[in-house]
C-alpha cells in the first residue's frame, strides 16, 4: 500500500511519526509532500523549516520541548551575527541547524534540486518515509500587513507585504493581517515525484497541520490540487482544530484573516467535499467536536491529541478506517 501525506512542520511532523509506524505495521510505503511556503533565504542561506522540522523530528534530532530545530543546540553562530548588526537579529539560526543550511545552499548553488538536496540530506537522518517538497521552485508565503512597523510610521494603514517569518517569528501574527499570499506559486511546478506519488497512492492523508499556511501553499501548486481531486485515491483529512482552539501555533490568527470559523468543522468547510468543488472525502474531528456536520463529507470522531506516538498511530488506524 502507498500512503501520501500532506504536510507542514511542527504538528504534521509529529502525525508522520504515526503514519509510519503505522506503516511498519501494514507494510507501507510513506510519502511525505512538504510545504516549502515558509522557506527564507537569509545570511545567504536556504531555510526550509518545514521539510527540516519533518527530517529532524523522525529522524530523531528534533527539539521536542522548542518544536522546531535541532536538539542540544547552540547559539554561537546566532550570537556572531548579532555583534555584526547583521539582519535579521529576530530569527535566530542554532550552530547544528546552520550544518544543514549550509549543506543545502552549497547543493542548490551547485545547481541540484531541492527534491535532490533533500534526499541528500536525509541520507543522514533517514527519516523512514520519502520526503518531496512540494515544489523545487522557489515558493514563499507573504503577509498582507498594515500597521507600523516601528511605531513611527505615520501612514499605519498603509499596506505592506512581508515575508511569513517575519510575520511570525518578529511580529507573533500580531499586526493586522488583511491576505496571505504564496508568491511564485503560479510558476511553480510539483517536484520531481510528487504527482507521481499522487497518481500511485492508495490513500492521501492531510496531515493536522496549519491548512492557511501549511496545507494552502502545497495546493496551491499548479497541478497538485488536481491531481488530488482527480485521483482514485481517497482523501482523508485530520482535524489541526480540536475544541476551537489549535494545539499549538498560529492557525487561529490565519483562519481570522479568511474569516473561517476557528472550529473543526470550519476546517472541514474550508477544504470542503471533493464532490463540491473541495478536496476531501472524509474528515476526523476530536471526540470533543463529535457531531460536527461538514456537507458532503463523512465525519468522524476520535481523539486527535498526539500526546505520544502510540496515540498517534490509533489515530491513523482511525482515519485510515475512512477508506
Ligand atoms: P508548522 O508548519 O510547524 O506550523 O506545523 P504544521 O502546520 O504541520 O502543524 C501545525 C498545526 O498542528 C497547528 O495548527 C496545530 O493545531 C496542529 N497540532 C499540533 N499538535 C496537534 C495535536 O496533538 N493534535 C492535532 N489534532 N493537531 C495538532
Ligand atoms: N521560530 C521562532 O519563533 N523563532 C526563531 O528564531 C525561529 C528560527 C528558526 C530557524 C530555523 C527553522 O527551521 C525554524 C525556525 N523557527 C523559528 C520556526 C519557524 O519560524 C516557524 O515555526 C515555522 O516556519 C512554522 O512552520
Ligand atoms: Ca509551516
Amino acid at each position: 500500500m502507498r500512503i501520501v501525506v500532506l504536510t507542514g512542520g511542527i504538528g504534521g511532523a509529529r502525525f508522520l511519526t504515526g503514519v509510519r509506524a503505522y506503516a511498519r505495521q501494514v507494510g507501507a510505503e510513506v510519502t511525505a509532500v512538504v510545504n516549502v511556503g515558509d522557506d527564507v533565504l537569509l545570511h545567504g542561506l536556504k531555510i526550509c523549516p518545514d521539510l527540516d522540522s519533518v527530517m529532524y523530528t523522525l529522524g530523531g534530532g528534533a527539539d521536542r520541548e522548542r518544536g522546531w530545530g535541532r536538539a542540544g543546540e547552540t547559539w554561537t553562530v546566532k550570537e556572531e551575527l548579532a555583534a555584526y548588526g547583521a539582519e535579521p537579529t529576530w530569527f535566530g539560526l542554532g550552530d547544528r541547524d546552520v550544518a544543514t543550511h549550509l549543506v543545502r545552499s552549497s547543493m542548490l548553488g551547485a545547481g541540484y534540486p531541492l527534491s535532490a538536496v533533500t534526499e541528500a540530506l536525509c541520507a543522514r537522518w533517514e527519516p523512514g518515509v520519502r520526503l518531496l517538497p512540494a515544489t523545487d521552485d522557489r515558493l514563499e508565503t507573504h503577509v498582507v500587513v498594515s500597521g507600523a512597523d516601528d511605531g513611527t510610521t505615520d501612514t499605519p494603514d498603509a499596506q505592506r507585504a512581508i515575508h511569513f517569518q517575519e510575520w511570525w517569528v518578529r511580529h507573533r501574527g500580531a499586526l493586522p493581517t488583511h491576505r496571505f499570499v504564496f508568491v511564485g506559486a503560479e510558476a511553480a511546478k510539483p517536484a520531481a515525484g510528487v504527482l507521481d506519488a499522487l497518481a500511485e497512492a492508495d490513500v492521501v492523508l492531510l496531515a493536522p497541520s496549519n491548512p492557511v499556511v501549511s496545507i494552502a501553499p502545497i495546493l496551491a501548486v499548479p497541478g497538485i490540487r488536481d491531481a488530488l481531486v482527480a485521483g482514485t485515491a481517497p482523501v482523508i483529512g485530520i482535524s489541526p482544530i480540536i475544541g476551537g482552539a489549535p494545539v499549538r501555533g498560529m492557525a487561529d490568527r490565519c483562519l481570522a484573516v479568511l474569516g473561517v470559523p476557528c472550529t473543526a468543522a470550519g476546517v472541514g468547510g474550508l477544504y470542503g467535499p471533493r464532490s463540491g468543488g473541495g478536496i476531501l472525502d472524509s474528515w476526523l474531528v476530536d471526540t470533543t467536536d463529535a457531531g460536527a456536520e461538514v456537507p458532503g463529507l463523512t465525519v468522524r470522531a476520535a481523539p486527535l491529541w498526539m500526546t505520544d506516538e502510540a496515540a498517534t498511530v490509533t489515530m491513523v488506524r482511525t482515519a485510515m478506517e475512512l477508506r
